[in-house]
């Protein structure tokens, strides 16, 4: 009995340590549309409530955006898509035309001619 229970342990151990190996982070970077420090907003925040995501930082000096993600949780193609979903483009990926014609003026592409810089 005293083994079974040892073995059970030991097994137990062994799941929990692979529960914890899954819980490894994978780094991408994405070239966004994004504008202003708005857009920054907008898109860290989105990017907060979205599954897997564990942390992302817009560069507004080059609108990349850098997400550390869990790949066990989420895909950088859903992530892409996330960031389409509020409007802004993602790699080769286009924002969805809803969430962007719902942007303020600042917030639209340069060659847009919507767009009004600040
Ligand atoms: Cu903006």
């Amino acid at each position: 009995m005293q083994k079974l229970i040892s073995i059970l342990f030991v097994a137990i151990l062994l799941a929990t340590s692979s529960v914890f190996a899954q819980k490894k982070t994978e780094v991408i970077k994405i070239k966004t549309s994004a504008q202003c420090e708005m857009c920054k907003t907008r898109i860290e925040t989105a990017m907060a409530y979205e599954k897997g995501i564990v942390s992302s930082d817009l560069s507004l000096v080059d609108k990349v955006l850098t997400v550390t993600y869990k790949p066990n949780k989420t895909t950088p193609d859903k992530i892409r898509k996330a960031l389409n979903a509020v409007g802004y483009d993602a790699d080769d990926t286009q924002a969805d035309p809803k969430a962007y014609a719902a942007l303020s003026p600042c917030c639209k592409k340069p060659d847009d001619p919507d767009h009004i810089s600040h």
